[in-house]
């Protein structure tokens, strides 16, 4: 322990040291005044490196999978259940769905923002990506922003996007039973810097026997008796893909329904395969608990909704597992206080992001406050869930925007008690909420 005190000392020497070259000797110097610390907090948001710990991006080098322009843009899953809310009646999904990206794309861009104003996040995601990009959006001329995009090269594009949105790297999902993945790690496809995997389970944990088959085909004789008694090979497989593809975490979406423990699939997998593992090899479980799948089956992607979980079977799971790391989110409003305060409870659980339907500028402004209130900067406020490339480009800039707006006011507040902080220490809890808080997490 006391080794480790000295490492910690020395970290923070070292960090302070390096802000001290980065900013300057201002940076050490106290903030005197509301309208400098104002300006302060809002330049260290705007200036902040971040990581953005979930998205379902992939690198070039997996073809098809990574998805960008503004074709994707327009036909992300967010603007098809938005076209349905205001579609003419003769419009089927069937008929959706049977047209090209490009079809599809033109009427989202005539429904959505031609003929109603694009008010809704979704729809204002898309005009911020063009302004930033410099694509001025006022002349509404998706021909010439459609001929914009042919003339990028992907992997410069891939750069540049990460340098608008201000990330270092973004942690992908990778699911090992999903055939048009697995294809390109056979094959050795490079991955650049800018992305990390994580292994995904929820096929495995959710539904065993229907991936059965695969998982054998991979060469796991997982039998086809009880998860206790294919546990170990379980094990083993997914150790396999661990060291194939080394993970920053293991992940897994749970319904609304899900409870632990219960007398399921679910449970066994988590205790006797997921859990087990997850120490062996000192890695977090990320669990984003929630979603009602698949209310409207015609939507595709766009066909899931949202119910309040279970918090109290998330207290139960990481009691039950305390040398676990549990990164969890939750997706209905209604649960993020209850999360909140049992992250106070438990060492072993990290509270992040504020996920899919909560990724609204309300509802982030409410969660950023309530968790600061409740957490202070042991927690991740955001990541993007960016599905297209592009998309990282307005899910942080409006995020960025909305958590300086709540950090002006709670450095304010301590302000106001007569404690004075410095632009290193702002610009030190600035990156601890965008990924500093994970990474210690997973070091710890
Ligand atoms: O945000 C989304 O795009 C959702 O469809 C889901 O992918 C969700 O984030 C998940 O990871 O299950
Ligand atoms: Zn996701």
């Amino acid at each position: 322990p006391e080794g480790r005190a000295l490492a910690v000392t020395r970290a923070a020497r070292i960090l302070q040291e390096n802000l001290r070259r980065d900013m300057g000797a201002d940076a050490m110097a106290s903030i005197a005044t509301l309208d400098a610390l104002n300006t302060a907090v809002r330049r260290a948001v705007d200036e902040a490196t971040i990581t953005d710990i979930h998205t379902h991006l992939f690198p070039p080098s997996h073809g098809d999978l990574l998805l960008w322009g503004v074709d994707e843009l327009l036909t992300y899953h967010y603007l098809v259940a938005e076209l349905f809310t205001v579609a003419p009646a003769d419009l089927t999904y069937e008929a959706f769905w049977a047209m090209d990206k490009i079809a599809q794309a033109d009427l989202v861009w005539k429904h959505l923002f031609l003929e109603a104003s694009p008010l809704s996040e979704a729809r204002r995601g898309v005009l911020t990506v063009l302004q930033r990009l410099g694509l001025d959006p006022a002349d509404r001329d998706l021909g010439r922003i459609r001929r914009w995009f042919a003339r990028q090269d992907e992997e410069a594009y891939l750069e540049k996007v990460f340098d608008l949105a201000g990330l270092d790297y973004a942690v992908m999902t990778n699911n090992p039973v999903k055939c048009n993945e697995v294809k390109h790690f056979d094959a050795g496809a490079p991955i650049p810097a800018r992305l990390r995997t994580a292994l995904r389970i929820d096929d495995v944990v959710l539904n065993f026997a229907s991936c059965r088959p695969i998982i054998a085909s991979q060469g796991c004789a997982a039998g086809d008796g009880t998860i206790e008694g294919a546990a170990a090979a379980l094990r083993g497989w997914m150790g396999g893909w661990i060291d194939r593809i080394d993970p920053v975490y293991m992940a897994a979406s749970l319904p609304c329904s899900w409870a632990y423990p219960v007398d399921d699939a679910a449970t066994r997998m988590i205790d006797h395969v997921v859990c087990p593992l997850a120490v062996e090899r000192g890695l977090p479980v990320a669990l984003m608990i929630g979603v009602n799948r698949q209310v409207n089956p015609a939507l595709g992607d766009a066909g899931d909704a949202v119910a309040p979980c279970d918090v109290n079977s998330i207290i139960r799971l990481v009691a039950a597992h305390p040398d676990v790391k549990f990164l969890v989110t939750t997706l209905s409003r209604v649960d993020q206080h209850a999360l909140a305060v049992a992250g106070r409870k438990f060492r072993n659980l990290h509270l992040f992001g504020c996920w899919w339907f909560c990724n609204n500028p309300s509802i982030i402004n409410e969660m950023t406050r309530q968790r600061l209130e409740l957490l202070g900067t042991g927690v991740t406020v955001q990541h993007s869930d960016a599905r297209v490339l592009d998309q990282l480009i307005y899910k942080w800039s409006h995020t960025r925007r909305i958590v300086a707006d709540v950090l002006v006011d709670k450095y304010a507040d301590a302000h106001h008690t007569g404690w004075r902080f410095t632009p290193a220490e702002i610009a030190r809890d600035v990156r601890q909420i965008f990924g500093g808080a994970f990474e210690d997490f997973r070091a710890r």
